[in-house]
């Protein structure tokens, strides 16, 4: 297997959701700076060059351009035969929840990070709207992890990297992750598996060089 170079900044969950999973399974790859915080995802050249989504991450693979990170998680889990599901139904199972982290999970936490804890912007109806929708998601993950170490269940999946990728940052967000116990160790036992980096350690920072 070649090279992997994983366009993306360190600020994106998104893209470390891709960075775990490179990480976990050992593969050669780095890092390829976007910046994000300068405007690069919105400019002509990205769209016609790197993405057409207007977004990161992209990850370079054996000469091919592949993009959402549901889809990349997918293709390397495809590729190495790790962390995909053991069996259709599993496979579909880790389908289920990452449909579910890119529309609920992720997304409403993410743009509430994104705008309380790096823009700054603190409009409190468009904080409070975020905040509920992402309470409401925490909630059912929560529950689900009560009984099960995974979200498939014994063993880690590109489900979980999935999910977890907002979960190392510091940034205030107006929610306390403790009220959910079942989430926060579910966090601390990914974290604890052998590969787990911290996305600051994987990929350059952006907000910083655009201050
Ligand atoms: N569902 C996509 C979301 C990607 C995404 O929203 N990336 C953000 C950074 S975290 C981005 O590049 N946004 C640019 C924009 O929306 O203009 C994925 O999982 O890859």
């Amino acid at each position: 297997m070649g090279q992997y170079r994983l366009h993306c900044v360190g600020e994106s969950g998104n893209c470390y959701k891709v960075a775990l999973m490179l990480e976990f399974c050992g593969l050669p790859w780095e890092p390829v700076f976007v910046d994000y915080f300068g405007g690069e995802t919105r400019s002509d050249t990205y769209r016609q060059s790197v993405n057409e989504l207007g977004e990161v991450p992209m990850l370079e693979a054996d000469g091919l351009r592949l993009t959402q990170s549901g889809a990349i998680l997918t293709w390397l889990a495809q590729q190495t035969g790790r962390f995909g599901g053991r069996n259709d139904a599993e496979r579909m199972e880790v389908l289920r929840w990452m449909l579910f982290d890119n529309h609920k999970f992720t997304s409403y936490y993410a743009t509430l990070r994104w705008m309380v804890g790096i823009a700054g912007k603190n409009d409190p109806a468009v904080v409070e709207f975020l905040r509920a929708r992402a309470v409401g998601a925490f909630q059912i993950v929560d529950k689900h992890l009560a009984t099960r170490a995974f979200l498939l269940g014994d063993s880690p999946t590109i489900a979980d990297f999935s999910l977890v990728g907002y979960h190392y940052y510091d940034e205030a967000t107006t929610i306390d992750r403790s009220e959910f116990p079942n989430l926060t160790a579910w966090i601390q036992r990914i974290r604890a598996l052998p590969g787990w980096k911290h996305p600051y350690e994987l990929m350059p920072r952006g907000a910083e060089r655009n201050e």
